[in-house]
């Protein structure tokens, strides 16, 4: 049997927005996070300076970025999944903005908590806080204290899940296989058996004949979502911020790992002013030029917002890179079908950018071409080294890489 491509599955596939990761971006009200929202997507929606703006879900697409592998390899790259800005390539992600969350959300409080469904698929949450602790945790002016706010939307996520589980109760205390039982009970939470099973150890709990307390409910749906829905801290408005205080207190409980300092509001304005042509800001840049066609008041603003961005940008581009790469651990991958020229079988370059979890192989890859592909995989070529792979090879991170399968 020839070793060949299967072209034609490369060309039937086109690129579902369903293959996409889904961040949620989650707090308690007027912290921010329909900036943040638009900021990350340059979708306009309701922002104002009150709690319970948000009642309907935002959703739209962000972008992570991470060089193109065009530059190392001297070519200009055909995007068809992952547009590429000037040797940057935007890895889309979905991200979802909800209503505010407050204490006690479980029990009906402020907007319920029945729209933590729309992020019940999220693979990570940003949870926004006011990092310049100048709104308290209802989202009306006063002291805030950002650590209570991340804890309550931990414990109100807990109860959510919590609440879901206990409904379930009756008919999982009647199954055999716990894991089994648990997984049909929360599907749609994107949660593996293995998950589950690590949750159940984690809180000394059995699989087998489920008859959990109230309280072992809550104790398991707190490890599963540490397991499964990771979070990272936006601590916004660091721009309003007088001390860097209410950013050490939440470094200081949550590890300096999990806490960026963004300013939604000046990365939205800056990636507006380069839409409306008045900078060249390229998103998570600590510098840009001007356009002379700003006008004073605008040049004025810009300046301000440009020695700003010199000591550490807005944190924004920052934030979702972390959440892709660090929180979530994927790595790209650019698979091709003519490891010479790097190009599909239209001769279009670095075609598609996949992001996938990091110890995944190339069989992974072939995939998440196409079941098919990984079905008569034989081996892979790494194309930037010329190099042959095996099945089992583990992706790195920018590996541009030939599938080859069996005719059929
Ligand atoms: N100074 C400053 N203000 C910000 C920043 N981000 C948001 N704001 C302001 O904070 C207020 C609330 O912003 P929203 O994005 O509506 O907040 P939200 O968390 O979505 O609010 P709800 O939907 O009501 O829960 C608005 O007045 C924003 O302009 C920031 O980075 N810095
Ligand atoms: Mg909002």
């Amino acid at each position: 049997m020839g070793a060949q491509h299967i072209h034609l599955l490369f060309r039937c596939r086109t690129y579902l927005p369903g293959d996409y990761l889904l961040v949620g971006i989650i707090g308690a009200p007027n912290k921010g996070k329909s900036t943040l929202f638009s900021a990350l997507t340059l979708n306009m929606v309701e922002i104002a300076d009150y709690p319970f703006t948000t009642i309907k879900p935002n959703s739209g697409v962000a972008y992570a970025r991470k060089e193109c592998p065009e530059v190392e390899l001297g070519t200009k790259c055909n995007p068809r999944n992952a547009p590429c800005d000037n040797g940057t390539r935007m890895l889309p992600v979905n991200v979802i903005d909800v209503a505010g969350l407050v204490r006690d959300a479980h029990s009906g409080k402020g907007m319920g908590n029945q729209f933590l469904n729309d992020l019940a698929a999220a693979d990570a949450f940003i949870i926004v806080v006011d990092g310049s602790g100048m709104t308290d945790s209802n989202g009306n002016p006063g002291e805030g204290n950002p650590v209570d706010d991340v804890d309550m939307v931990i414990n109100e996520l807990t109860m959510w899940l919590t609440d879901i589980i206990g409904r379930h109760m009756p008919a999982l205390s009647k199954a055999k296989d716990g894991v089994e039982a648990l997984k049909g009970v929360l599907t749609g939470l994107k949660v593996s058996g293995e998950q589950i099973a690590d949750a159940i150890g984690k809180s000394h709990l059995t699989s087998s004949n489920i008859g959990w307390s109230a309280a072992d409910i809550e104790k398991f749906a707190s490890e599963l979502l540490h397991i499964a829905k990771p979070f990272i801290i936006a601590s916004n408005k660091t721009d309003a911020a007088k001390d860097k205080a209410k950013t050490g207190a939440l470094e200081a409980k949550f590890g300096a790992d999990r806490i960026v300092r963004t300013s939604a509001e000046m990365e939205l304005a800056l990636r507006k002013a380069s839409k409306a042509g008045l900078a060249s800001y390229v998103p998570g840049a600590r510098d840009f030029s001007i356009s002379e066609s700003a006008s004073g008041e605008q040049r004025k603003a810009l300046e301000y917002m440009r020695s700003y961005v010199s000591h550490g940008g807005t944190g924004v581009q920052e934030l979702i890179d972390k959440v892709v790469f660090g929180l979530l651990d994927n790595v790209v991958a650019y698979p091709v079908e003519d490891e010479n020229k790097y190009s599909d079988h239209f001769g279009n370059v670095l075609p598609d950018a996949y992001l996938m979890k990091k110890g995944s192989t190339a069989l992974d890859l072939a995939g998440r071409i196409h079941t098919d592909i990984a079905k008569s995989m034989l081996y892979a070529i790494d194309a930037k080294r010329k190099m042959r792979l095996a099945k089992d090879y583990e992706l790195k991170g920018n590996d541009v890489i030939k599938i080859v399968s069996a005719a059929r």
